[in-house]
């Protein structure tokens, strides 16, 4: 034992790298006092925690700005290619203790305030989320910009400053309520507003064909509106502090010479309802995941900022390059996130063509290889499609161009592909044809974009078999896969600090960049000593969260359960009510037979419900009336708890993550893209209790099946099923305890008075056909929960696979996934600032 002590605190002597800011504890504290008095207008005295916050922000941001001004001028000194990446959403979480461990100043920091009399993790609890997304497509875009600022790429990331960002979720007996998010009610200390680069946005209006000097032809757009964006930037600081790259987020204005036509004809009241208009269009993030909403205010959101983001890029490119439009797709690659900013293609055409008088094949031979496009979905009810008569109203001149995209796309290539086959036009058509015509903006992007890739191995085989079976066969080397991966700064570093320390202790300096390096610590999976110490810091984790979960929810829990969780969007397909079932099999059995053998596990929940998705609430209030009652029913002695955490997001995941002994992954095979929640719980040392789905997949052949539950149908035995003729009422009849689980629903003994209000599970189960199989896996899931049961008991057994899951997460380092991107897709390289 004393030798391996010995080696390992050599590791972690030997190669303490040097840092970028060797600031000392001392001048960290005049930094944050001198920005108490300046900034803030107060003193150390009278100083509240919100101060002492916005202080510690301030100091830091002197850090994060002085590396920004640098990376800036090293990228425009070099002229240097850049990746963009245009996303709806970018699920931020808190920024000041990540940029305090990107900028390697945490420690010192702490210090700081610890000397100051204040504690660093309150001084960070003061910081609202910057909720700026849904869930896993929000959450990657924010691991990818800090993945491409740590590696050293000239990025920019282009999205919306939403003045509400995801809705705050509240439970009134049982019920998800929806609050406005209010991230900016008393400011951010990390943004800062550049009007300068204020740009105008067209809207509305018709489209006239007239004749230039030179008798040729062209489209001269006339809004019926215009309105403004103003940027605000977000300093995005890599691990190490060297790059610092910028996240650039549009809000909407009325334009200033719009309004002066209304309030000049005597309309003041009018000027002020066009105002809220223009306001509205950064007003609120939509709440909806996987579904199409097809609103209007949503297709001006997507123009809005994808109109603002091009007309920024092009600014750029021509304070440089100026009309040597040739190299535009040499500096400029543009990643599209899902086909929500799909209308960015259309618009750079309309520039080009309208506004700089390319032709069309110079345009579109630019425009093609300028674009990229990442699918996150393969549900058809998640398949962007707008109405071309809402098109037309909204972006008159983009529908044409879009007409005409079309139209050379069908008659040149697929008809020189398939001659004379209409089947296979009316498919690949981005005009679906109907009793509304839609436009497809899926296929959109696939005809405009280079490269297309799915989030995991599977799910990209799967949009090439199924999704876009015909464009792969066309363009054979246009779709690939890029799976997805998390940034293990934030996930397991500021996370995770009692596992961090450890780490380093055992492998050195240098797994927050190069992930691969915790496979060293395989060597010590059986290494009782190093097995204790894995288990005291996941049991100390637990008791941390168990006094949150004491706070936020009034539950009493114990670290010695296993602490089992399904934190992620509430979905069908997601399958938490598969969970539920399970929760109540088990509560059954206890019920039944006292003595009923199982290792006590506390159930946690972590969702939000789109809050048109009528099920989906259903199901949160399913969940909260089984643990009221479940958590109040003293026959079964504690050994059954139920959790729901409300208002689930990324500082509430970095609470619960470090925690995990059980990561649920149970989505309908075929169904999850990728998944990144089950990434980031088996980083953190969770089994992955999971269906062959999405990147659970690749989770499970990096750390073999001795080190993970895997149960269930795969895509295969799903598609066998439901090409059989799928009936749930035979597993229903077929297995008496579902049946009386099912039936337990119907009744009141979980509301009390109120019989049949937990029935609509039942009913889409039954009646609604149990789209998404839940029956059927319902038999080998709790076959797999025994497995896991039986797993934990054996506590040696247990230590060494969550060793085994911390050490083979390599490969789902974000960092990764970058160099996938830049190497296959962007063609990208690094610049030294
Ligand atoms: C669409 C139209 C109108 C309003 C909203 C939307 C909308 C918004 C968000 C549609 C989808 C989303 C988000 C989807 C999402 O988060 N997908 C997840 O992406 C992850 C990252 O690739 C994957 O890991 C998950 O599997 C996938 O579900």
């Amino acid at each position: 034992m004393a030798t391996k002590k010995t080696t390992t605190s050599k590791a972690t002597a030997a190669a303490a790298p040097a840092k970028l800011f060797d600031l000392s504890v001392e001048e960290l504290k005049s930094s944050i006092v001198k920005h108490l008095h300046s900034t803030l207008g107060t003193d150390e005295n009278k100083a509240n925690k919100r101060a002492w916050w916005n202080a510690t922000c301030a100091a830091t941001k002197e850090l994060a700005f002085e590396r920004l001004r640098q990376t800036q001028k090293t990228h425009y000194t070099q002229d240097t290619r850049a990746i963009h990446y245009l996303s709806l959403e970018f699920l931020m979480g808190r920024l000041l203790s990540n940029n305090l461990h990107n900028l390697e100043v945490f420690e010192p920091a702490a210090q700081a305030l610890k000397e100051l009399g204040m504690d660093i993790n309150d001084v960070c609890d003061e910081e609202p989320d910057m909720a700026l997304g849904n869930g896993g497509l929000g959450r990657l875009a924010a691991c990818f910009i800090d993945s491409l600022a740590t590696l050293g790429y000239p990025a920019i990331g282009y999205g919306i400053h939403y003045e509400h960002g995801l809705f705050r979720q509240e439970f009134q007996d049982g019920r998800q309520i929806e609050r406005p998010d209010e991230w900016r009610e008393y400011g951010n200390p990390w943004e800062i507003c550049r009007p300068e680069s204020t740009q105008d946005v067209p809207l509305f209006g018709y489209v006239e064909t007239v004749f230039d000097e030179a008798g040729a032809l062209r489209k001269k757009w006339h809004p019926g509106r215009v309105i403004k964006g103003v940027p605000w930037d977000v300093p995005v600081v890599g691990f190490g502090g060297k790059t610092v790259n910028i996240l650039r987020l549009w809000e909407s204005r009325a334009s200033d010479f719009f309004n002066w036509d209304v309030f000049n004809a005597g309309g003041y009241v009018d000027a002020q309802v066009e105002n809220a208009e223009a306001e509205a269009v950064s007003k609120v993030l939509y709440p909806n995941d996987e579904t199409e909403a097809g609103k209007a205010l949503r297709l001006i959101q997507q123009y809005f900022f994808c109109a603002c983001s091009l007309k920024d890029i092009i600014r750029r490119f021509r304070r440089v390059h100026n009309g040597n439009w040739a190299k535009f797709p040499e500096q400029v690659v543009i990643q599209l996130n899902d086909t929500h900013p799909t209308v960015a293609i259309p618009e750079l055409m309309r520039l080009l063509i309208d506004e700089y008088q390319l032709n069309w094949d110079d345009a579109w031979g630019i425009s093609r290889r300028v674009f990229n496009y990442t699918n996150h979905t393969l549900l058809p009810e998640a398949l962007e499609k707008w109405a071309v008569h809402l098109f037309e109203r909204v972006l008159p001149r983009h529908l044409e161009i879009i007409y005409e995209i079309n139209r050379r796309f069908l008659n040149d290539e697929v008809e020189a592909k398939w001659p004379g086959n209409d089947e296979i036009k009316r498919k690949l058509s981005i005009i679906e044809e109907g009793n509304v015509r839609q436009v497809r903006m899926g296929n959109l992007c696939v005809v405009g974009s280079s490269k297309v890739n799915g989030v995991a191995q599977i799910h990209s085989d799967l949009v090439k078999r199924d999704l876009f079976p015909e464009f792969d066969q066309l363009w054979p080397t246009k779709i690939l896969n890029v799976t997805n991966g998390i940034t293990p700064r934030r996930w397991l570093k500021a996370c995770n600090p009692r596992l961090a320390a450890a780490l380093t202790e055992k492998v050195g300096y240098g797994w927050e960049t190069n992930l691969d390096k915790l496979r060293d610590l395989a060597q010590y999976a059986d290494d009782a000593e190093f097995q204790q110490e894995y288990m005291a810091i996941k049991r100390a984790n637990k008791e941390d969260l168990a006094k949150l979960v004491k706070e936020l929810t009034g539950i009493d829990i114990s670290a010695d359960a296993i602490f089992d969780v399904q934190i992620k969007r509430l979905h069908e397909y997601k399958r938490q009510h598969l969970n539920l079932l399970h929760i109540l099999a088990l509560y059954r059995r206890l019920l039944e037979n006292p003595n009923y053998d199982m290792h006590p596990r506390v159930f946690f929940f972590g969702a939000k419900a789109a809050p048109g998705y009528k099920l989906a609430k259903d199901i949160i209030y399913a969940i909260n009336k089984i643990a009221e009652r479940i958590n109040n029913d003293p026959r079964i002695k504690g050994k059954l708890k139920v959790v729901f955490m409300p208002n689930y997001r990324v500082t509430l995941a970095e609470r619960i993550i470090p925690a995990a002994d059980i990561s649920e992954q149970i989505s309908t095979a075929g169904k999850e893209a990728s998944g990144t929640g089950n990434m980031k719980m088996a980083l953190n040392g969770a089994l992955t209790m999971g269906t062959l789905d999405g990147a659970n997949i690749e989770i499970a052949e990096e750390v073999g099946d001795d080190n993970c539950v895997i149960f269930g149908l795969t895509v295969e035995q799903v598609e066998a099923i439901q090409a059989k003729g799928y009936n749930s009422w035979d597993y229903y009849y077929g297995n008496a305890e579902l049946k009386a689980i099912l039936d337990w629903l119907d009744t009141d003994f979980f509301t009390p008075g109120k019989p049949g209000e937990l029935s609509a599970i039942k009913r889409s189960l039954l009646e609604g056909g149990d789209p998404y199989l839940v029956l059927a896996d319902f038999d080998a899931y709790s076959e797999a929960h025994k497995r896991a049961d039986a797993k934990y008991r054996d506590s040696k057994g247990w230590a060494r696979s969550m060793i085994i899951n911390t050490a083979c997460m390599g490969k789902f380092n974000s960092d990764r996934s970058i160099e996938d991107y830049a190497r296959d897709i962007w063609y990208l390289t690094k610049c030294d600032v």
